[in-house]
């Protein structure tokens, strides 16, 4: 008997999409082209890191619902939740790169029924739901040729965007809103129609490219929003003012909500996404490509600050608090703090310890590069500067006094 969902690429949204349907009921095989991704997982385990996952995946295998395989199975529904990166091309240096994608798809073909529906969860260009049906059909007319015509009349597409924010991501799987945007009405609403199975959230109907467009315009709109942060953050140092008390003042107006500096934007989404509107539309998105610079220039900002300042020391010690994307998770992938980390010792700026209390190894990016993992106390009872860069709890609650007599750089406004 062929499974209800089959959903192709086991990371970040895969995973946890798969094993959420698994354990309300429907009969899953979930898809990596890594071994090792296959077998952890049919083992019960993850190889990812997120609070709760584990448990779920666990439930999941257990139940019997949930089984995890190298290539695709037939099935009711396909999702697809595989990585969209970018790469330069020789015109533009930040294109799309959708390679995952259509393999993943055309990887579907041997297996696609009638009446299957096929969804796109992955982040993705406008205009990738209509290439993903041609790429599978493509594939089809190569090899089941005669079938085609049954499987163009009848498979169906939709788009529907996740949306969740990592480190809280099992809630707002199930809590947040969702879109569904077919290729046609009948698809979206078959797709809103599974979702539904968990989401507690509303489902609201659209068309493919307008939910394709969605979800990169929120992403754009907060790093929009996180850019205008940073360069006030960057003015307010020019002229001598406190920015967090700034934009604590002036979001009392009613109609004002500035979001928070910090040392650049980090993580696989808000860095990347605006870049596929920017390709899509280069000469009209201007806002939203300055923006993307305005916060990928931050952590060099960063580093010329903690040069300045290092100056004033013969042989500084430098206590970098935090190299995670953001605050309390254990994600040390596109993180800003990991590159200052990384320019600062690469620029022999002074003896660079590292604090993570959420890693108990260095990223390979920091390996042999003289930088020492170091508990937060002893480095910063060791350091003349203390640069703070993610806002972890631990730093949060931390001692204030003990900082006296440091140097202190906050790009995250912890201690005000
Ligand atoms: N950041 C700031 N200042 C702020 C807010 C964030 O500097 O005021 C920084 C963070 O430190 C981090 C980066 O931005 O380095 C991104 O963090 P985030 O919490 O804003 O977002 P992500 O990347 O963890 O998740 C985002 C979410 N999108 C939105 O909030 C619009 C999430 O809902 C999406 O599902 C996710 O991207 C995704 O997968 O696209």
């Amino acid at each position: 008997m062929s499974a209800d969902l089959c959903v192709l690429g086991l990371g970040y949204i895969g995973l946890p999409t798969a094993s959420i349907f698994a354990t309300r009921g429907k009969k899953v095989v979930g898809v990596d082209v890594v071994p090792r991704v296959v077998e952890t997982i049919n083992q019960g385990k993850i190889h990812i890191q997120e609070p709760e996952l584990d448990v779920l995946v666990r439930a999941a295998v257990h139940s019997g619902n949930l089984r995890a395989s190298l290539k695709p199975e037939a099935a009711a529904t396909f999702i697809v939740a595989v990585p969209t990166p970018f790469k330069a091309t020789e015109t533009n240096p930040k294109a799309p790169d959708l390679t995952y994608v259509e393999s993943a798809t055309r990887s579907i073909a041997p297996v696609l029924a009638p009446g299957n529906l096929v969804i796109l969860e992955s982040t993705s260009p406008v205009g990738t739901t209509e290439a993903m049906r041609d790429w599978l059909f493509d594939e089809v007319q190569k090899t089941r040729p005669d079938e085609l015509p049954a499987l163009r009349e009848s498979v169906l597409f939709a788009h529907c965007p996740e949306r969740i924010l990592p480190g809280q991501m099992l809630k707002e799987l199930v809590s947040n809103d969702r879109i569904s945007g077919g290729l046609t009405p009948e698809a979206a609403e078959k797709a809103r129609d599974l979702y539904r199975l968990f989401c507690t959230g509303e489902i609201f109907l659209t068309n493919a490219r307008t939910a394709e467009m969605c979800k990169l315009t929120e992403n754009a709109s907060r790093d929009v929003g996180i850019a205008f942060a940073n360069e006030l953050s960057l003015i307010c140092d020019r002229l001598d003012i406190d920015v967090w008390e700034l934009i604590r003042l002036a979001n009392r107006h009613p109609r004002v909500k500035i979001l928070q500096p910090g040392p650049g934007v980090g993580g696989h989404c808000i860095a990347v996404d605006p870049w596929f509107i920017v390709d899509s539309a280069p000469e009209l998105a201007r806002l939203i490509r300055t923006a993307r610079e305005v916060n990928d220039d931050k952590p060099h900002r960063v580093v010329d600050r903690v040069k300045a300042c290092a100056g004033r020391f013969k042989q500084p010690v430098i206590a970098c608090l935090g190299l995670a994307f953001k605050a309390d998770i254990d994600d040390l992938r596109e993180s800003p703090a990991v590159d200052i980390v990384a320019h600062l010792a690469q620029q022999k700026v002074g003896r660079i310890l590292a604090v993570e209390p959420h890693v108990r190894a260095l990223p390979k990016s920091l390996e042999g590069k003289g930088v020492e993992l170091t508990p937060l106390d002893t480095a910063v009872s060791q350091a003349d500067i203390v640069l703070v860069l993610v806002n972890h709890r631990e730093f949060v609650q931390f001692n204030r006094r003990k900082l006296e007599g440091k140097a202190v750089i906050d790009t995250r406004g912890l201690w005000r």
